[in-house]
Order: C-alpha cells, then sequence, then structure tokens
C-alpha cells in the first residue's frame, strides 16, 4: 500500500488533475466525505488529505510514503528541521505557483531603510526564510511569527514590511502594500519518504514517473 499525503486547500484542486494524468481517481467524494483516508481506483494507493503545512511532517515519519506540497513549506519545514528532514524531493510538478516577496507599505522608504542599517520589523509565517533571507543581505530584522493575514500587519504598524506568497499582486494591490523585493519562485512539488522508496521501490518509482509524465508542459 502506498500513501500519498495531499495539501488541502489551492494546492489539492491543482493536484486532482495531475493525478488523473497519473491514472489515479478518488472514489470518495473529497468536498463531501468526512472520511480522512479516501480510497482511489487503484487498490494499493490511498490518499490522505492534510494541511498543507503538515505535508512534510506526515512524510518525514513515514505516516505518508509520498506527499505534494509547496517548496515554501518544504523549505520552512526543512529549515526547521537543519536539513531535508529525510524527505527526496524528486519532481516539481509546476502547479500552484507563485513567488515569495518582501512586502511594504506604498509610503514605507523600504530601499532607504536597509541602505541606513536600521533594524526593520518583519511580520510573516516564514520565519525560518525571512530569517536566511535578510542575514544574507546583511539586513537587521525583528521577526514576527504570524499564521495567516500578513497583509494585515503594515496596516496597523505592527510592523515594516512582510514576507508572503504573492501570485497576481491583488491582494498586495488592494491593501496599498508594494513588492519591494523577490525571494524566490514558489511552486508544489513531490516529496518521498528515502525509508519508503527503499523499501518499496518499484510502485513508488511508478507513482514518480506516473506524476512526472503528467505535469504540464
Ligand atoms: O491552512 P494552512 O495554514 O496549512 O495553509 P494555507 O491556508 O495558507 O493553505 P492554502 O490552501 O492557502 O495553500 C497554501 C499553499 O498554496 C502555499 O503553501 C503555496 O505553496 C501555494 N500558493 C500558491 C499560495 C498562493 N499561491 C497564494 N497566492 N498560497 C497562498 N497565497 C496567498 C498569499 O499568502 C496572499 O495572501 O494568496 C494571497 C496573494 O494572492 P494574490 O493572487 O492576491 O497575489
Ligand atoms: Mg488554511
Amino acid at each position: 500500500m502506498i500513501t500519498l499525503a495531499l495539501s488541502k486547500g489551492r494546492i489539492f484542486e491543482e493536484t486532482l488533475p495531475l493525478l488523473k494524468a497519473a491514472g489515479i481517481e478518488v472514489l470518495d467524494d473529497p468536498e463531501k466525505s468526512r472520511k480522512l483516508i479516501l480510497t482511489t481506483n487503484q487498490p494499493d494507493v490511498r490518499l490522505l488529505v492534510v494541511r498543507a503545512t503538515d505535508v512534510p511532517t506526515y512524510v518525514q515519519y513515514g505516516g505518508a510514503d509520498v506527499g505534494i506540497t509547496g517548496k515554501d513549506t518544504l523549505l520552512e519545514h526543512g529549515m526547521e528541521w537543519g536539513g531535508s528532514g529525510g524527505l527526496y524531493q524528486p519532481l516539481d510538478l509546476q502547479i500552484a505557483k507563485c513567488r515569495i516577496s518582501v512586502a511594504a507599505k506604498a509610503d514605507f522608504d523600504y530601499a532607504s531603510a536597509v541602505k541606513q542599517g536600521s533594524r526593520l520589523k518583519v511580520a510573516t509565517k516564514y520565519v525560518a526564510i525571512a530569517r536566511e533571507f535578510f542575514a544574507s543581505k546583511g539586513v537587521h530584522v525583528d521577526l514576527i511569527k504570524l499564521y495567516g493575514s500578513m497583509e494585515l500587519a503594515p496596516l496597523v504598524g505592527l510592523a515594516d514590511a512582510i514576507v508572503d506568497l504573492v501570485s497576481t499582486g491583488n491582494t498586495l494591490k488592494a491593501n496599498n502594500l508594494v513588492e519591494v523585493e523577490h525571494i524566490m519562485d514558489i511552486s508544489s512539488r513531490l516529496v518521498v519518504n528515502q525509508a519508503s522508496l527503499k523499501l518499496n521501490p518499484e510502485p513508488i518509482r511508478r507513482m514518480i514517473n506516473a506524476f512526472a509524465s503528467a505535469i504540464p508542459a
């Protein structure tokens, strides 16, 4: 049995067509079912639908053999763990694409603040990624951990800037914020538990290959 951990929410919607193209069809209706383990048309493949941020943990500890989640989540998890956490990352699935950026209020002079070496207050869900990014630039920051709606922080004076995901840019615009630095591009990745791969190489390799040929060109 191969257990595949999928991310709920926006990644899930983009994962379904990829699953289908890889020959995996969900038998339970994921929208309606209250079941936490979903069966598929392949008797030896089952699905878990969990929070995106929990996917690396399930795969790392072998609760799932394979997982799909954002590079943002994987990097943040890996940095907290000081490594890859035993996760093998064979594929960029090219879905749920966005970028991780620094944003600030349109009237905040970010460039001057950085140049003058002032201490910046930065709110983010991605504390590890932000810490490394600003350290590599030699910018002093006080990081404030938030779990959502980062865009609010500069508006109420909680922070000078945020580190968050941006796709269309509409959320920033609607809140009078501007992107001041691009940190990296993000997309969702397939991750594999390395022990599972050793134990069960054939079905897992087959699954990796099926996903590889299902990636939109
Ligand atoms: O529930 P949990 O805390 O685990 O995560 P979540 O609620 O953030 O999950 P969800 O369902 O939103 O999925 C998050 C994952 O989707 C991220 O980890 C990324 O890999 C991927 N992704 C891709 C995005 C976006 N694009 C995205 N635009 N996740 C979030 N956003 C948000 C962003 O944070 C911002 O608030 O959308 C807003 C910006 O969008 P635009 O289009 O207005 O720029
Ligand atoms: Mg959520």
